[in-house]
């Protein structure tokens, strides 16, 4: 664990027996790295704010409890909230880390909610396992709530135009640059070759990413029923100040996320998702 100058954490390092390991910020339980097999495996902006006054524009930000735009702020509050570190284990078969948010001050001012959330990580040699838990905590009757989430994940590779996503033909997708709704995917693989930013709905649980001529990876996802798949491109690249103007060659986000149709959450009730990182 890494401290700041009052002795609060505020990054933890985990390290699987292979050497495989993951760094967290609790602000926004946001992963930054993951290296397995000797190499780095996601895109952390050289810009990236990591003083806690700015999401962290790489690694995996938690989107919780609105995706996108919407009445609370871009993407919600998770992935700007310190989490704590509930505990963190170096285990023979896989290192593990668990995170917790709660309802506090700065998420009621925006969403009258009780809640709980809870992250796990763990590592194997080569896999990276997220699971996200979110229980009302609400006690009166009336308190459900909806919410939508995802797990932005910011995938590195050494050329974009190497990328290509298969399993996505014949999906449904929203398309946010071209604003259609209900567009068929009709590519198998999907490469990107321009600003990408589309919500692929009820996606199928296995997404093989061909990262670059020689990486692979199978992204597997439960109970989250949508991959997003977004690059900011050249000109939106040069509008974004904690994300250098060329770097959209080296990164493309592949999101697992509920983010269609919310999901409804009664008093007492959980909701869990899993996302699973393979390399092939
Ligand atoms: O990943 C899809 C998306 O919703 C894009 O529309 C783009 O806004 C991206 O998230 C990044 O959002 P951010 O708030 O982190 O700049």
């Amino acid at each position: 664990t890494v401290k700041d100058s009052q002795g609060n954490i505020t990054k933890v390092v985990l390290v699987e027996a292979s050497g495989a390991a993951v760094e967290v910020y609790l602000y926004g339980a946001t992963i930054t790295s993951w290296k397995a097999k000797g190499k780095e495996r996601l895109f952390l902006s050289k810009q990236a704010i990591l003083d806690g006054s700015k999401a962290i524009r790489g690694g995996i930000p938690i989107v919780f409890p609105q995706f996108g735009l919407g009445k609370l702020v871009q993407h919600g509050f998770a992935r700007t909230s310190n989490w704590q570190l509930l505990g963190y284990k170096d285990q023979i078969d896989g290192a593990k880390a668990m995170f917790l948010l709660t309802e506090n001050e700065h998420s009621l001012s925006m969403w009258p909610h009780k809640f709980r959330a809870v992250y796990t990580i763990r590592l194997d040699s080569d896999t990276l396992n997220l699971s996200l838990s979110i229980t009302n905590t609400n006690t009166s009757a009336a308190g459900s709530f909806d919410f939508t989430t995802l797990l932005h994940t910011y995938f590195l590779t050494p050329s974009i135009s190497e990328v290509a996503v298969h399993n996505l033909a014949g999906l449904s997708y929203t398309d946010k640059v071209a604003k259609l709704d209900n567009v068929v995917e009709k590519n198998d693989p999907v490469s990107l070759a321009s600003n990408v930013d589309r919500v692929y709905h009820n996606a199928p649980e296995k997404i093989n990413i061909d990262i670059s001529k020689h990486e692979a990876v199978l992204l597997t996802k439960t109970n989250f029923k949508d991959i997003v798949l977004w690059n900011p491109w050249a000109e939106l690249a040069k509008g974004m100040a904690d994300f250098g103007d060329d770097e959209y060659k080296q990164m493309v986000c592949v999101e697992t996320g509920t983010v269609g149709s919310p999901i409804s959450l009664a008093p007492g009730q959980t909701w869990e998702g899993h996302t699973s990182i393979v390399l092939q």
